[in-house]
């Protein structure tokens, strides 16, 4: 991660360095924070957040599932991120993290006399899964580990804690000399890769796991459906048995992280990628981030940098 000039913390926007916390903050030690990845691109008219509100908006929901209220409002963290993009510069697109966690005042597992602490930081950050990954596609393997059921932890949630989940899967991929890690669910079903939705193609239909299935409900995953539909693919949300992954005719997996990345092996079955409608896809994504399709409009928040009070 290249170190950006500025974060914003509480309200205030601190030099990188100054951006710090105390070792006793109740979500070091539990894993009790929340938080968004989201991404800035470059347009013709200067940098623009791609789906802020509706990242926001599922930051607010992860907060309200832990009982966690937030202690700045959706405009205040709209022009937060706006502030942020613009004062590191990030004028050709950036991934931008909001976090939201218990900070320091209580030990043990009740948590709800700790103060609710707020940071967004920006950064650099190209193709998650390496340049060659958007082109050519990955290699993936189901992983030995389940994903977190709706009974352990509410997986529509963004918390920190979940993530050792998706850790351990990815390592265990990495190790296995794959690029990334599906997990089924604890009904055996497909549900996610370690920080990604899938997608599979068959017969001319997108296929992708429905909420129950344990997934975390992807603002990429929602974009691509809606411009499937747009461009008259059947899309069909239901439960995928791994098998059906090995006969595939396209697989892809969705992220803000990861964008829409194509998926060449599942366990060593090689499977066609980038195929047509996956390559369709990539395409009015790549064009819809950067304001050159019809629904950029509806979905790009253009950086206007807010003033700042005082001093
Ligand atoms: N499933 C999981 C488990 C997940 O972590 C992500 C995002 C998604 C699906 C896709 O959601 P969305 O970004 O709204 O389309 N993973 C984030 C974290 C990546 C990281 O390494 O950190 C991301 O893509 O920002």
């Amino acid at each position: 991660m290249k170190e950006a000039q500025k974060i914003w913390m509480n309200g205030e926007l601190l030099d990188w360095a100054d951006a710090q916390i105390q070792v006793l903050s109740h979500g070091l030690h539990y894993g009790s924070s929340v938080f968004e990845g989201i991404r800035a691109y470059g347009t013709d008219d200067g940098p623009a957040v791609f789906r802020l509100d509706d990242h926001l908006a599922r930051l607010e929901r992860s907060a309200a599932v832990y009982h966690m209220p937030l202690p700045f409002s959706r405009s205040e963290l709209r022009d937060a991120v706006h502030e942020v993009v613009a004062s590191n510069g990030l004028t050709e697109g950036c991934y931008i993290r909001p976090i939201a966690w218990r900070g320091y005042g209580v030990m043990g597992l009740y948590p709800l006399d700790a103060p609710v602490d707020v940071a967004i930081a920006a950064w650099e950050w190209g193709a998650y899964l390496g340049e060659e990954s958007l082109r050519s596609g990955i290699r993936a393997k189901i992983s030995s580990w389940r994903r977190i059921g709706h009974n352990t932890i509410p997986a529509t949630a963004k918390a920190g804690g979940q993530y050792l989940n998706s850790i351990l899967a990815k390592i265990e991929s990495h190790k296995g000399g794959y690029d990334e890690a599906l997990l089924l669910n604890e009904n055996g079903f497909v549900a996610d890769g370690s920080g990604e939705n899938l997608f599979l193609v068959r017969a001319g239909t997108l296929t992708t796991p429905p909420p129950q299935a344990s997934i975390l409900e992807g603002i990429t995953r929602a974009t691509v459906m809606s411009l499937a539909e747009e461009e008259g693919i059947p899309v069909s949300e239901r439960e995928i048995a791994r098998a059906e992954l090995y006969a595939a005719d396209e697989v892809f997996i969705t992220g803000t992280a990861a964008e829409v990345c194509p998926v060449r092996e599942v366990d060593d079955f090689p499977i066609d990628a980038p195929g047509p409608i996956t390559r369709r896809l990539q395409e009015r994504f790549f064009d819809a981030v950067v304001g050159r399709d019809p629904r950029s409009a509806e979905w790009l928040d253009y950086v206007t940098v807010p003033a700042r009070a005082g001093p």
